[in-house]
């Protein structure tokens, strides 16, 4: 045998050992990957049950507060994959929230006191809707730290309104909706004077301090607040915290449930006990039960008071009037959660082992009755305990907050102090299972668990701390939010998902079909106010106007140029530039951005925004798109001039590249060849039925419209070539290459489309 080269062998081993050891991998089975991953059974079912395959959709979409970040999160379920983060209350740079003046217009309508508030907390979303279903239409919002609500339309997700509470300094029990969402209820936390700016010490606290609640008027054909037809309810000073709207039998009434009816005032540096100690020591606190129907009747027959502009309905007139009544809740309770069928309110006492269901035909039946235990220190009539209850259930240490489930009568609370969520059956007051979670759950929510028809299958446990759950990465955890199969009698943890973006305190979840934003905006939307933007140019209009020392640019995007390339200021001069983006096919947005002057816009396909700075510094300054939107992104880019003041020009020529006529050659042969690339495309789109596909036919246009502008371009390339000035006879017809390019990754992108989608040949 012939000796083998040291190389040779090893060479050979290398190959020979590749190729096993690819071909093991490649036959990898389920057992073996379970084993090298130290996977169980369980886990493996866990995550057949969340896995959502490349290119598929999860089942429900879940918006979540985003806590002190001011901005709510978007994620599917069961995937539990992050879709979007909505910027509400706070500046957001990727969606140039705050750095666009039409976004820092809706930032602007929540200032108070004439200060811009840039963050918030916020705390609880709800879904609008429509005969106590929800329809996804809107989604709204509280601020606790900041006494405001926000409006966002699921049309394009984006925040259109924040208003501010007229007479509450926080604000903790919102957003929750009535059932055909004309009110959105907000309720005070820390109660405190409720005119504006006046100062009263603590020893007058009884007297002068007041909470509240707030129903804000929705106008739906407009997806804005009305704040002059809104009203609000003064209320004792306890601590108002959660609210549910009545539904089903109990339409027309709201419940807000309080904390520390003690009215305790602190003072642990003066060597008093602190809250927490004079806040929790009855054994009860208030469920305010209040007929918002006749509230605001009485509104309308000139019954409230104007603090600040604003319609309340003072406590006296409200007792009189018959539309506020108290019932004791136990102790020291947190939310007030009504059933899908409008029959009963739950309520949980953070210290009370106990859930209790009221029952809303007991409460009325006392009401009609005029059986009343006794009156608070306000006059208000309190319903007894037991004449109001239904049933107790002790469920275990710390009950929060209570979820529903599809199946009649089946209920899930949060137990805070013992890390688990508990099932039950409030119809009959039995536990059903229990499981823990990790740990210190907060709230809870179920699919559609807020609306008359819970969806069921998952819920999700908010829980307040991580500790051991992720990779650790620094004293700062994440939040954690689990996912919970709740379709079987037993409850299955199936997923951890961390969430680094603030605590987010509730969510809720809505069926994804239900979902149906747009894609692109009518051409020169403003998408803050849904008008046309007075800034909006179409093709062939752009221009810059100066009026004094007022430079006005009306420019447009599109792949792959900003018109115009070339700003020319003075300094001093303040600058305005409005952006179309002329695009039609889905997820062409383009970005903006000026060097150094804080400015970034966000134009999707459609829309027009405005930016707005003083140029205050002379100077050369780039300009650029910030997203990469096509092959010549890079390339999409311009100047702005700033000049010195009285500067003159001394050169009046650009520089020049060297083009030969070989050059020009060469283009044309390339444009030629792509020509053929493009009609075989068009012959393929055209022999299908593609105008059954809006989609593809947003691309048709969008690649017709750059298509059409070759015909100009190679005017030029000719008139140049016959004047054989290479330079410019070479770069025309490069521009008609770049419209084809884009034509043909438009057309290549509505084939696939086409080709994935069942289109049918027609003849
Ligand atoms: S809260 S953990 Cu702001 Cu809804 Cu209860
Ligand atoms: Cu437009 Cu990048």
């Amino acid at each position: 045998m012939k000796k083998m080269s040291k190389r040779a062998i090893s060479l050979l081993l290398a190959t020979s050992v590749g190729l096993t050891a690819s071909a093991v991998w490649s036959a990898e089975t389920l057992q073996d990957v379970l084993k090298r991953r130290n996977l169980s059974q369980q886990d493996l079912l866990a995550a057949a049950k969340t896995y959502v395959p490349t290119g598929k959709r999860d089942e429900f979409v879940t918006f979540s507060s985003g806590g002190q970040s001011g901005q709510v999160i978007v994620y599917g379920v069961p995937s539990m994959r992050i879709l979007k983060y909505l910027a509400v209350f706070t500046p957001e740079p990727w969606q140039g929230y705050g750095y666009d003046e039409n976004s820092k217009a809706v930032l602007e309508q929540g200032k108070i006191d004439g200060k811009t508030i840039t963050w918030g907390d916020t705390h609880h979303p709800a879904i609008s809707e429509t005969n106590g279903e929800y329809d996804g239409q809107f989604l709204f919002i509280n601020d606790k730290a900041n006494p405001r609500l926000a409006v966002i339309d699921l049309r394009d997700f984006e925040t259109k309104q924040i208003v501010v509470n007229p007479i509450f300094k926080s604000e903790h029990g919102g957003a929750f909706v009535s059932p055909n969402t004309d009110y959105v209820i907000e309720a005070a936390q820390y109660a405190a004077p409720l005119e504006n700016k006046k100062f009263y010490p603590l020893e007058e606290f009884n007297d002068k301090y007041r909470g509240g609640v707030t129903y804000w008027k929705f106008d739906r054909k407009e997806g804005r607040i009305v704040p002059k037809d809104s009203f609000s309810l003064e209320l004792p000073p306890y601590s108002q915290d959660l609210s549910d709207f009545g539904k089903g039998p109990s339409d027309g009434w709201s419940f807000t449930n309080s904390f520390c009816s003690e009215r305790y005032v602190g003072g642990i540096e003066k060597g008093r006990p602190p809250y927490e100690a004079g806040c929790s020591a009855k054994d009860t606190d208030y469920l305010h039960v209040i007929n918002w129907k006749k509230a605001a009747e009485l509104v309308a027959a000139g019954k409230a008071k104007k603090i600040n502009g604003h319609n309340v309905i003072m406590m006296d007139t409200a007792v009189k009037e018959g539309i506020l009544f108290l019932v004791p809740e136990p102790k020291s309770p947190h939310g007030v959660d009504v059933t899908p069928d409008g029959k009963f309110m739950i309520v949980a006492g953070k210290l009370d082992t106990h859930v209790s269901v009221y029952s809303f035909e007991k409460i009325q039946a006392a009401i009609k009755a005029g059986k009343f235990e006794s009156k608070d220190p306000y006059g208000i009539p309190v319903i007894a305990l037991k004449d109001a209850v239904h049933v107790q259930v002790p469920l275990g240490l710390g009950p929060l907050h209570t979820q529903y489930d599809s199946k009649a009568c089946i209920a899930y609370t949060s137990l805070y102090v013992d890390s688990q969520v508990a099932k039950w059956n409030y119809c009959e007051g039995k536990v059903l299972d229990k499981l823990s979670v990790h740990y210190n759950i907060g709230h809870l929510m179920s699919m559609e668990g807020d609306s008359t028809k819970p969806a069921g299958k998952y819920l999700v446990a908010l829980n307040k701390l991580a500790i051991d759950r992720f990779v650790p990465v620094g004293p700062l955890h994440p939040q954690n939010h689990q996912l919970i199969d709740i379709s079987n009698d037993k409850m299955q943890l199936l997923y951890d998902m961390p969430l680094p973006l603030g605590e987010p305190h509730y969510a809720v979840s809505i069926a994804a079909s239900k979902l149906k934003p747009g894609v692109r905006y009518k051409v020169g939307t403003d998408s803050r106010t849904d008008k046309p933007h007075p800034g909006a140019a179409r093709a062939g209009e752009e221009r810059v106007e100066r009026q004094g020392n007022k430079v006005t640019v009306y420019g447009t995007l599109i792949r792959s140029h900003i018109t115009p390339e070339t700003i020319e200021a003075e300094v001093g001069d303040e600058i305005t530039i409005n952006l179309t983006n002329l695009e039609r096919a889905q997820d062409e947005t383009h970005g903006f951005t000026v060097s150094t002057y804080n400015v970034h816009a966000s134009v999707e396909p459609g829309k027009t925004v405005s930016i707005k700075f003083k140029a205050d510094r002379e100077g050369v300054y780039p300009y650029y798109c910030t997203e990469f939107c096509s092959a010549l992104h890079l390339e999409m880019q311009g100047y702005l001039l700033v000049k010195p003041k009285g500067w003159k020009p001394t050169k009046t020529s650009l520089a020049k590249a060297s083009y030969t006529e070989d050059d020009y050659k060469a283009t044309l042969k390339k444009v030629a060849d792509t020509q053929a690339v493009i009609d075989s495309v068009v012959g393929y789109i055209t022999s299908v039925n593609y105008k059954d596909f809006p989609d593809v036919v947003a691309m048709v246009e969008d690649a017709t419209d750059q298509l059409g502008k070759i015909a100009d371009a190679k005017a030029k390339h000719e008139a140049a070539a016959g004047k054989k000035d290479w330079e410019q006879a070479n770069l025309w017809a490069e521009q008609v290459w770049q419209y084809q390019v884009k034509a043909a990754d438009l057309g290549l992108r509505a084939k696939t489309y086409l080709e994935q989608n069942g289109a049918k040949k027609v003849k």
